[in-house]
């Protein structure tokens, strides 16, 4: 196959997770501004999903965050996501919203507590059992506020102690993902706040547990590319949460603020083979939608990914690793600046017409009317939020 063909075939084949929760209200401690038609239940917000996969045609799943999207009996709901023409993807644990958890879930000093946490982490994954869910998405709010408040070294035990647990309940073609967070809700010590800590639990445990890489959750500066090259060199990357911030974890649109960082992320995941169907990388988005309208964000979202895919596919890799070990600096940046300087709109525009899409996805939508259909439906009823 071509340079080109293969690029297309690539693009095609992309699968991007758009989160559940992105399609409620969010916002920040100041404000949570609540917007029309937003989804009342996990069915509405599995139907929103469809709209963006429908249009983008590279959106086929959606992750679920538990209790969020808790229901009486999953299958349906299995069902129903089918039925508009998305699966269930990963299951987000939540062990940050209880009054329990003050001082943490899994690495809480008290065991009942812990076995608490534990428990729901089970929960979730007999919600994967029952919805075809993969993977067991694991993100921890734990850690400390102060110096002295806990030990660091027994926390690092608990929490190893509660994820072995886990891990073991796993199924055969079942996985856990673990994501790291720099800081807050803690704001002295989190539990798993780098890639490294990270990486070491999921040792540990075993081949089924890889590392969640939220591009939100770094400190400033901090060179993600290498995260990502690092972490499939070692066959340890499983899964994205994009989004972008100009400061903290922002959880702004992917590619928002910083289209290049994106890139050269997306060129790190094709060079380490991320991109090959045998590789089991998930690309999610985790984003919030305070002030813009959720499903157009989401669309724009997904472009952005697809963007930046198309320049990192397009890199001249022979060209590049020729000029790298030439040892011609300005030639292999120059390689990598081509692509990303390639307006890869048409290309993009031409491959949604090759799979029966409109070629501007945001038009598409704007054109079906699904946005007044649900403001005008979706009156009544309680507005799907983050409850916190
Ligand atoms: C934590 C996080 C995590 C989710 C939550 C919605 O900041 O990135 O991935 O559980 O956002
Ligand atoms: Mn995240």
């Amino acid at each position: 196959m071509s340079g080109i063909a293969t690029v297309t075939a690539a693009l095609k084949s992309q699968q991007i997770e758009t989160p559940s929760w992105g399609f409620g209200n969010s916002g920040t401690r100041f404000k949570v501004f609540a917007q029309p038609g937003v989804p009342r239940d996990p069915f509405e917000k599995l139907a929103d999903a469809a709209r963006v996969h429908a249009v983008t045609g590279v959106a086929p799943a959606v992750s679920l965050h538990i209790p969020w999207d808790e229901v009486d009996d999953y299958a349906a709901l299995a069902a129903h996501a089918a039925d508009v023409g998305v699966r269930i993807g990963m299951i987000n644990s939540n062990t940050f919203q209880d009054d329990d958890y003050k001082l943490g879930s899994v690495a809480h000093p008290d065991a009942k507590v812990r076995r608490k946490a534990v428990d729901h982490l089970l929960h979730c994954v007999d919600i994967m059992d029952a919805t075809g869910s993969d993977s067991l998405k694991l993100w921890f709010a734990d850690g400390t506020n102060y110096p002295g408040q806990d030990d660091i070294a027994a926390r690092q035990d608990r929490l190893a102690e509660a994820l072995s647990e886990v891990y073991a309940r796993l199924g055969d073609r079942q996985r856990l993902v673990l994501e790291y967070k720099l800081f807050e809700p803690a704001f002295y010590t989190t539990d798993i706040p780098d890639w490294g800590t990270a990486y070491a639990h999921c040792l540990k445990l075993g081949p089924k547990a890889k590392v969640v890489v939220d591009t939100g959750h770094h400190a400033p500066g901090v060179n993600i590319e290498f995260i990502v090259a690092v972490l499939l060199r070692e066959d340890r990357l499983g899964a994205f949460d994009f989004n972008s911030r100009f400061y903290a974890d922002d959880d702004l649109m992917v590619g928002a603020a910083d289209p290049f960082q994106l890139f050269r992320i997306l060129h790190a995941v094709s060079l380490g083979g991320g991109f090959d169907p045998a590789n089991d990388v998930a690309f999610m988005l985790d984003q919030c939608h305070n002030i813009e309208p959720k499903i157009p964000a989401m669309i724009r979202s997904v472009m952005n990914v697809q963007e930046a895919t198309a320049k990192a596919l397009l890199v001249d890799v022979d060209a590049l690793r020729a000029a790298q070990l030439a040892g011609d600096v300005l030639g292999a940046n120059a390689v990598l600046m081509d692509a990303y300087n390639t307006d890869v709109r048409p290309l993009l525009a031409e491959l949604r017409q090759e799979m029966g899409l409109d070629p501007d996805p945001l038009a598409a939508y704007h054109a079906s009317g699904y946005a007044e259909k649900i403001a005008a439906e979706r009156v009544g009823g309680t507005q799907a939020g983050w409850g916190a």
